[in-house]
Parts: C-alpha cells; sequence; structure tokens
C-alpha cells in the first residue's frame, strides 16, 4: 500500500508540475479541449487518482482526498474561466472580421406623435377637465330612442331622415349621429348634480366635400345642478373659448333654435386672424361661429325622471375638426383622414 500511496504521490506531483509548466490560462481552444478531457475526462488522469482513493486507508483518504478535490475544483474553474474567455475572443473576432463598428450611435428611432383630430380633443377636454368636468363615453351604435327621441328630437324631425343618419339594416339601431347620447345614457345611471363632457366619433350621411365628413369628433358637454343659468353657460364657455384661443377673445352668442335645449345659441368668437377686423377667413364679419349652446330642455330632463323644477343644466357641442382645421390652417377635412405623414408631420412642434 505505502508503495502505491508513493506511486499516486508521484502522478499527482507530476500533473501539478504539468500544469505549473503550462498553465490552463495559456492554453488555446484546441489543446484546452485536449488537457479537459485528459486530466478530467472519465478516464482522465485526475479522474482516475480520485477513483483510485477508495482503495486507500481511511487516513490515507483524509490525507490525499482533500489534495486532490482541492486541485480538482481548481482546474474545474480554470478551465471554465479559460473557455469563456476564449469563446469572448472568438466573438471579438468575428466581429472585427464582419466590419461591424459597435461603438457608432444607434439609430434614432422615429417619434411616434398624436393625431391632430386626438391632440385637439385632448386639449379642448383638458380645459373642461380642469374646470370639474369628467370624461364620459359610450357606444356609437345606438338606440333611437337616446339618439333622437330622449332628446326631444321629434319622429318627423329632418336629421332622421335617410339622408342624414346611418340605420342598421335589419336593427332598430343606427350610427349615433351626435354624442349626445352619451349625456342622456349617464343621466339615466347617475343622479344629478353632475358635469360632463362627451368626446368621440359621429356619423352623418353627407355629401363629403372639403369642408363636411360622413365621419367626423365633437365634443359635447352637460351641466346639471340646482339653478343653473344662462350666466353659467356663458361663463363656461366664454372662458373656454379664451384658453382655447387666448385671453384676447372675444364671444358672441346668438340666439337659435335646437330641439333639445331652450334658449338656444350659436357662439361666435372673433376671428383669431385677424382678431375682429375682417378677413377672408371670417368672410369680413371678423366673426367665426364655433360651437352650439344651450340650456337643456325640460322635456329631455323629463325624459331621464329628472324634475326640472328642482333641476337645471346647461349644454354644449362643438366640432373638432373645425377647430382643427382653424389652428392649424387645415383647409380641408378629408386631409384628417388620410394617414399621410408629410401631411401629419407638420403639426409635430404645434400638437404633442
Ligand atoms: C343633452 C341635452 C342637450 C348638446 C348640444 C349643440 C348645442 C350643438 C353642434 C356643434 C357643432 C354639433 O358638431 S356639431 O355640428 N352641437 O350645436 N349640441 S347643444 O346638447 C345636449 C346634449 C345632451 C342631454
Amino acid at each position: 500500500m505505502a508503495r502505491e500511496k508513493a506511486q499516486w504521490l508521484e502522478d499527482f506531483d507530476a500533473l501539478r508540475a504539468e500544469i505549473a509548466a503550462k498553465p490552463i490560462s495559456a492554453l488555446d481552444r484546441g489543446s484546452l479541449e485536449e488537457f479537459r478531457v485528459r486530466i478530467l475526462g472519465r478516464k482522465g488522469w485526475l479522474t482516475e487518482l480520485l477513483k483510485e482513493l477508495k482503495d486507500f486507508s481511511i487516513e490515507e483518504r483524509r490525507e490525499l482526498g482533500p489534495k486532490a478535490q482541492d486541485l480538482k475544483s481548481r482546474i474545474d474553474s480554470e478551465v471554465s474561466q479559460r473557455q469563456k474567455q476564449l469563446e469572448a475572443q472568438a466573438d471579438q473576432a468575428q466581429t472585427t472580421a464582419s466590419g461591424l463598428d459597435l461603438t457608432l450611435p444607434a439609430f434614432r428611432p422615429p417619434r411616434g406623435r398624436l393625431h391632430p383630430l386626438t391632440a385637439t380633443i385632448d386639449e379642448i377636454a383638458g380645459i373642461f377637465l380642469q374646470m370639474g368636468f369628467s370624461w364620459a363615453e359610450g357606444p356609437l351604435v345606438e338606440t333611437d330612442y337616446h339618439n333622437f327621441t330622449a332628446l326631444n328630437i321629434p319622429e318627423y324631425h329632418p336629421a332622421r331622415d335617410l339622408q342624414d343618419t346611418f340605420y342598421v339594416e335589419g336593427l332598430p339601431l343606427l350610427l349615433r349621429t351626435q354624442t349626445s347620447p352619451v349625456q342622456i345614457r349617464t343621466m339615466e345611471s347617475q343622479r344629478p348634480p353632475l358635469r360632463i363632457i362627451c368626446p368621440g366619433r359621429v356619423f352623418r350621411h353627407e355629401a363629403v366635400d372639403a369642408t363636411h365628413s360622413a365621419v367626423f369628433h365633437q365634443v359635447e358637454g352637460l351641466c346639471v345642478d340646482k339653478g343653473i343659468s344662462f350666466a353659467d353657460l356663458k361663463g363656461t364657455i366664454s372662458l373656454f373659448l379664451q384658453k382655447l384661443f387666448g385671453a384676447k377673445t372675444r364671444t358672441l352668442f346668438r340666439p337659435t333654435y335646437f330641439p333639445f335645449t331652450e334658449p338656444s345659441a350659436d357662439v361666435y368668437v372673433s376671428c383669431v386672424f385677424c382678431e375682429g377686423k375682417g378677413c377672408p377667413v371670417c368672410k369680413r364679419t371678423g366673426w367665426i361661429e364655433l360651437l352650439g349652446c344651450g340650456l337643456v330642455h325640460p322635456k329631455v330632463l323629463r325624459n331621464v325622471s329628472c324634475d326640472p323644477e328642482s333641476w337645471s343644466g346647461f349644454a354644449f357641442g362643438i366640432g373638432v375638426e373645425r377647430v382643427a382645421m382653424l389652428r392649424l390652417g387645415v383647409s380641408d377635412i378629408r386631409s384628417f383622414y388620410e394617414n399621410d405623414v408629410r401631411f401629419l408631420r407638420q403639426f409635430d412642434e404645434n400638437l404633442v
């Protein structure tokens, strides 16, 4: 046994000497793999030495075991370290050979932006949200009741005519012609006081031209509370228009007729281009018509079980495309829907 131990130690020292003479960190790819198999493989030098330990006495195993294990873990770690180092060197060499320069600055990704109509909706809505209104939404496909009847639009009203409304074939449904049904639905589920704005898409069977589109956008608003008067409506709308077009903007309320409001008004702003002096945009009148509004008709309040003796409210509606066209100097409404990036890119600075 003593001779075997001497033999074991001789082999062990020879292995250590080999590593000392040619460190693992200096081996190339081929000789590293050859070394790994020869030393650590199933029939490898060190593997055999470790296997042989079982034939030694307990004392000898205590003496030789830790020596062999120490050397094995040192070799294991040095081999894998060298493998990683060689792989990294090979990657680097491949990158250099391919001419790829990883130090070059990256391409700047193209920046997205909001569509000018979305940005206009957000701006209009933002002003009302600041005043305490909440954003409400509803379905695009509506019932005749929510779109017309509840809003006091009588059966014979021309807005119901096939020429103005898209009806869903075979169903008692239609594409909403205004966002007012959202207000009706909100009042059906919520008791006043309430202040909501309803931005969204609406549909009208229109002949399309530079100022008309069969699909367009509105922001409508509704405020219902105790003691709401025309003064609240004028104050809210005037402040809104000043925030949208600047503090110098003057407003003009001219009586008109809507079935859902009484009294009703068309609202004009002093021309943003000539400040009211008269120019081609305002057709030399100094005023631009921008929105409609009024006090909610008592019949409409009754339709949503709201007693007009206790509650009153004002409502308004504004066309988003019209505001965007005026502010951005767009002369053809169709440009908003064509998705031509040359058109859309013009508004990078203005809107986002
Ligand atoms: C309820 C009661 C009343 C909404 C209103 C207008 C006046 C109006 C137009 C503006 C330009 C439509 O896009 S447009 O062509 N809208 O003039 N809309 S008052 O009145 C309501 C709404 C809901 C319950």
